[in-house]
């Protein structure tokens, strides 16, 4: 990496006043809500300035502070790209390290929401029933222990803080693919208040607002090569550029702390942002055609040996996969959104996924897979039983995630697989005897597959990876035309 070029520097001076804390700063946010706040601060002031969190690792802050939390935002579109100076970060903080001054920083009185993208796993909760698990050892020890180490603890802890120095809470406004992701978090909030303090728990129930949201644009990891490419075309040195598609849509529900007012959020009206009563609709059309689609392409495409989204569509018989899927599966098991033409929202998708500027590996959106299912597919195969619809290729999905964790392709080859359960999902599979016994015993885990939809699912799963395993992927797929 060429080390002698200029530095990226502020061009606003001095940075505007921090009004947000953001847990999980990466670069999904950083290329999404932080582009926004920034656009609302233009257009109509407010000091909505953004102090990044990150819960695990130094390297944001690392790469950040040298170049005073300045990044740049490159948009890849399919005819050109736009770069941006993103400015609204003032600030990094690495939780592990000094837990206290985040604490410190969402009992500020300037904090009015503290917004988060830890992603699924990050909430520490059963993904099929939405409850805080109380027995993650995360949880464990941060209800015992005032210093936090779970986006919950800090949640919490820094509630708590407030309450006890007459401040209103902060809105909790979280921006991650789960379902009613506000009324879920706001359980698991509470769940946790409850166990160390019942007062507490009363208290957020009547102050605390935990508006759901919809959030939608591709973000794939910055790798080291985008970096130096970025470098190489504008002559000045960004640690962490960010990459991304040029749509983006956020939905929120209008629903923030109310003690603050007209000063309770950005005016994110003003730049795009849908500001609703009801977000689930908007929430299934996304995570059932978006993010569904992802991870059935994601781990279907891994097998067949694509290596990002964009390579996967253009292969004909993928095009063909999951435009049936759309029409034949997703379309049919939820409302859509007022107003809003599903198809041309799938036409839509398929143009996003096909665009060759976004290399969006298969491997990265395969990651968490256990987390994410429930979500994106089970809920759609749920509805579909329930209305007899049948779902082949949502269930050959599944069964291509069941080969994909079991850690050996197709080929024989081991795959990388990262998923907080990866160790008992790798030993689930590796004691059964054959393919209907490797399926049985996936099934089995309860915290992905409720029992009832499990038992619904498995004569389908079991000639699915048979399929896959005996004809592989390409003939399966051809296969269910
Ligand atoms: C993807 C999402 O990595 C994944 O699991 O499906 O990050 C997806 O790119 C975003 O939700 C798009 O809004």
């Amino acid at each position: 990496m060429p080390a002698d070029l200029p530095c990226l520097f502020r061009k606003i001076d001095p940075a505007p006043k921090a009004g947000i804390v953001h847990l999980g700063l990466g670069a999904f946010f950083r290329a999404f809500g932080a582009l926004y706040i920034q656009e609302a601060m233009a257009r109509s002031g407010g000091d909505w300035g953004i102090i990044g969190v990150s819960l695990k690792s130094p390297r944001m802050h690392d790469q950040l502070a040298p170049q005073d939390f300045v990044y740049t935002a490159q948009e890849l579109g399919p005819d050109g790209e736009t770069l941006r100076q993103v400015e609204s970060v003032v600030d990094v903080l690495v939780a592990p390290e000094n837990p206290e001054a985040v604490l410190a920083a969402m009992a500020d009185p300037a904090i009015r929401i503290v917004s988060l993208t830890v992603t699924e796993k990050g909430y520490c909760h059963d993904p099929a029933t939405g409850r805080l698990n109380l027995e993650h050892p995360d949880i464990r020890a941060d209800l015992v222990n005032p210093v936090p180490v779970s986006a919950p603890g800090y949640l919490v802890r820094a509630l708590a803080r407030r309450k006890a120095a007459g401040l209103p809470p902060f809105t909790v406004l979280t921006c991650d693919n789960l379902p009613e992701n506000g009324r879920l978090v706001r359980g698991i909030v509470l769940e946790f208040a409850q166990a160390i303090d019942p007062d507490l728990a009363v208290w957020i129930e009547s102050e605390g607002r935990f508006p759901a949201t919809m959030v939608d644009r591709i973000v794939p990891a910055t790798k080291p090569e985008d970096v130096d490419a970025l470098a190489a075309k504008t002559g000045v040195m960004d640690a962490a550029p960010v990459l991304h598609e040029p749509f983006r849509q956020w939905v929120i529900e209008d629903d923030f702390v109310v003690a603050y007012g007209a000063d309770a959020r950005p005016d994110l009206g003003a730049v795009g942002v849908e500001l609703v009563a009801n977000v689930t609709p908007y929430e299934h059309m996304k995570l059932r055609m978006l993010n569904g689609t992802h991870s059935s392409l994601a781990y279907l495409g891994y097998l067949a040996g694509h290596e990002t989204i964009a390579e996967t569509v253009a292969d004909p018989v993928f095009e063909r996969f999951v435009k049936a899927l759309w029409r034949a599966e997703i379309i049919p098991s939820f409302q859509a959104p007022p107003g809003v033409d599903l198809t041309n929202y799938a036409d839509a998708l398929f143009a996003r996924y096909a665009n060759p500027g976004i290399r969006h590996r298969t491997w990265q959106i395969a990651m968490d897979g256990s987390q994410k299912l429930p979500q994106r597919i089970l809920g759609t195969l749920s509805d579909n039983l329930a209305a007899g619809r049948s779902s082949p290729g949502l269930t050959t999905a599944v069964a291509a995630w069941m080969i994909y964790v079991s850690g050996t392709d197709l080929g024989g080859r081991p795959i990388d697989v990262r998923d907080p359960l990866a160790e008992r999902l790798h030993a689930l599979s590796e004691a059964a005897k054959d393919t209907a016994g490797g399926v049985e015993a996936l099934l089995g885990v309860t915290e992905i597959f409720e029992p009832g939809l499990a038992g619904a699912l498995r004569p389908g799963l079991i000639s699915a990876c048979g399929s896959l395993r005996e004809n592989g992927v390409q003939a399966t797929l051809e296969g269910l035309e």
